[in-house]
């Protein structure tokens, strides 16, 4: 049994080819926008680790709290023997759900599915040191796409898409995703979802734009991705962040505001942007939830929903669901 094994489900030149198409569709839209998986180049996973640690960004914190108190609950409940993860593993929550699975004695084999192959080899690395024994199989793959989860792991699986990632996807993707993730489980499987939750406007949006500037430049780091693969003329010093709350959909939208009328060339797509003074391009949603909105939509896609588990001050949710 080898420790650590590495499957790419991307063609090599999957992020050019990826990011080329989301900028010509993203910048020649009426409403300019960009998908947010290209903040995270490695200056822009650098800044998102330290947003986790920001006062204002509790998401984190809250869920890490949920999986402390109930990870022996969820890992008796899945009685899983792999654990997969939608995203790299690096964080110290796989850890909790590892600990509880090894205790429990179920625990075999762990998957990572995360775009980066670095992330994964490096969360590998570590894994197989600390967990002797365990099977590792990095998945490099962009699961909003398409998932291939490997099938000669062990089952029952339990899936962990945790962090309030859901929320990136707008409602018709997230129930394209939800139910292509249904149609990978089989009975005895379970997914263990992170969705962060509808509260006070004021605290949502200081979350997404914290007053040390950090998420400001999390946001404006996506610039310096295109300047680099496309070569573009971005100045990030030409845009502002800005973090609004809608409530008609219930998300946080994070944009860039042109300061002024600007013209920014992409040599990379044959294309030149014009950005109207006080424009604004939106780079991420993320949308927060309701207990029985998280409910509608799994039973949606297919998914009962078992457990439901919130931090001491409600702020995010944990779901277990079945297929
Ligand atoms: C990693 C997608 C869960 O939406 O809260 C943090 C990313 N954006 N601050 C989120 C993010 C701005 C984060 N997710």
């Amino acid at each position: 049994m080898t420790a650590f094994e590495l499957t790419r489900l991307l063609p090599t030149d999957h992020f050019a080819q990826a990011l080329r198409s989301d900028v010509r569709r993203g910048l020649t839209a009426p409403a300019k926008w960009l998908p947010p998986k290209w903040f995270y180049d490695k200056r822009g996973s650098e800044l998102f680790e330290d947003i986790t640690r920001l006062p204002e960004y509790y998401p984190t914190r809250a869920e890490r709290a949920i999986l402390t108190a109930r990870a022996g609950e969820i890992a008796a409940a899945s009685q899983a023997r792999t654990l997969v993860e939608l995203g790299s593993g690096s964080s110290e929550k796989t850890r909790l759900l590892l600990d509880a699975l090894r205790e429990l004695g179920t625990l075999e084999d762990y998957v990572p599915v995360d775009v980066s192959e670095s992330a994964l080899r490096e969360a590998g690395r570590r894994l197989t040191l600390d967990y002797p024994g365990l099977a590792v199989h990095g998945v490099v793959n962009d699961f909003t796409a398409s998932l291939g989860l490997p099938h000669e792991v062990h089952s029952p699986r339990l899936v962990a898409f945790l962090g309030g990632t859901l929320g990136n996807l707008a409602p018709d993707e997230r129930a394209a995703f939800l139910r292509a993730l249904r149609d990978e489980l089989a009975p005895g499987d379970a997914l263990l979802l992170g969705t962060d939750l509808v509260k006070d406007p004021r605290v949502l949006v200081a979350a997404y734009d914290d007053a040390a500037g950090v998420t400001a430049e999390f946001d404006k780091n996506v610039l310096n991705v295109l300047n680099r693969e496309l070569d573009a003329d971005f100045d990030p010093a030409g845009f502002q962040h800005r973090a609004y709350w809608d409530a008609e959909h219930e998300w946080i939208e994070m944009r860039l505001r042109s300061v002024k009328a600007q013209r920014v060339a992409i040599p990379g797509v044959s294309l030149t942007v014009e950005f109207a003074a006080g424009e604004e391009m939106r780079t991420e949603i993320s949308a927060k939830f309701r207990q029985a909105g998280v409910a509608a939509e799994l039973a949606a896609a297919g998914f009962r929903l078992r457990h439901w588990w919130t931090d001491p001050e409600g702020r995010f949710g944990l779901s277990l669901a079945e297929p």
